[in-house]
């Protein structure tokens, strides 16, 4: 398994995350790369690569300009209008009123934003590009033949829509990869999301195409952020229509119940016939994790591992949320060893 990681994902140091009423410091922290880092050594997973630069054309493919403009700029424009603290949206264009962007950045930010607990701090819109550049190196590896590859990405990635970001994440790191595929010839490639979280943002971008098959597992959206998409009637439009599958399932979901979805995933992207397969892994499915609700063991990530193999299509997987920071080295690390051992 090759390995993709910069350091450089600390350029994302928020301070803040509204959580509860509260200003708590974020679930999405450096911490989590660092008990990864260590997993790895601990296992002699060694020759990690660093991202290669590859522009924003990549983002420009999955995302609006005006979107990627606003992340570039947020930061200072937030500064500049004199608020004391981290960028944090509070108002939203909702239910009958004007999707028009304002001028001013505290209505811009409302009309970016799909959830207010992310916020912009100095360095996000530059750890968010590394994080992206991450994924696209883990993709050249596959591209040029390697059978799986591991972005090791942070900031996360499959909230961020076409133009929102949120949910801790801004571009779509995922979403990304799996066009990179399709621009270099591919002609059907999936994305199987595996974070506790629906991929809103990844359902949103390929919800109208055909090309992209877009399959999540995760917390039925009654009761589990993103609260507002995810539900099981969402099977996409147009070219698109048969190309989506959400599998939400509720709270206490165990693997025996979590793995027979897995199947269900895997039998419809071989039946899709995709060339390439792009996983979202959050390993926010394990039991301990703070902000979610499904009861994986550490054990049962050596068998996602291993499942995930079984799909037989060039891999990469890409790293998104989980939140029991000190479990999560091992738990990573073991689907990585369970793909691993498991691969042809
Ligand atoms: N009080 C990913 O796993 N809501 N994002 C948190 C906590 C946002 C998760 C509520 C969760 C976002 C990539
Ligand atoms: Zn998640």
């Amino acid at each position: 398994m090759k390995i993709t990681y910069s350091p450089e994902h600390r350029l994302r140091s928020a301070a803040t995350e509204l959580s509860g009423g509260e200003l708590v410091s974020p679930f999405e922290c450096p911490e989590r790369m660092d008990q990864i880092m260590a997993r790895l050594a601990e296992v002699g997973m060694m020759g990690i690569q660093p991202p290669r630069e590859f522009g924003l054309d990549p983002a420009l493919r999955v995302h609006d300009a005006d979107y990627l403009d606003f992340l570039a700029t947020a930061w200072t424009d937030w500064q500049a209008a004199g608020f004391k603290g981290e960028a944090i949206a509070s108002s939203w264009p909702a239910r009958r009123m004007q999707q028009r962007v304002p001028r001013d950045i505290d209505g811009r930010m409302g009309y970016y934003a799909m959830a207010a607990e992310t916020s912009i701090s100095a360095g996000t819109w530059e750890a968010a590009q590394i994080s992206m550049n991450v994924a696209l190196t883990a993709q050249a590896h596959v591209a040029d033949g390697a059978r799986a590859a591991f972005a090791l990405c942070r900031p996360p990635g499959h909230h961020a829509a076409r133009d929102m970001f949120g949910g801790y994440c801004f571009i779509n790191n995922a979403a990304v990869t799996a066009q990179a595929f399709i621009d270099q010839g591919a002609s059907r490639v999936a994305i199987l999301d595996v974070d506790f979280h629906h991929g809103n943002g990844t359902q949103d971008i390929f919800y109208h195409r055909g090309d992209v098959l877009f399959i999540s597992l995760h917390g039925a959206p009654e009761d589990a952020f993103p609260h507002f998409l995810g539900y099981a009637d969402e099977t996409g439009t147009g070219a698109g229509e048969g190309a989506n599958l959400n599998l939400p399932m509720p709270p206490g979901t165990p693997w025996d119940v979590w793995s027979g979805a897995l199947q269900t995933a895997l039998d419809r992207i071989a039946a899709f016939g995709a060339e390439a397969l792009v996983v979202s892994f959050g390993a926010d499915t394990f039991t301990a994790d703070p902000i979610s609700f499904f009861k994986l063991t550490s054990d049962d990530f050596t068998r996602m591992g291993e499942r995930l193999a079984t799909a037989d299509r060039p891999t990469v997987i890409v790293m998104e949320g989980g939140y029991a920071v000190s479990a999560l080295g091992l738990n990573t690390v073991n689907l990585l060893q369970g793909f691993d051992g498991a691969a042809r």
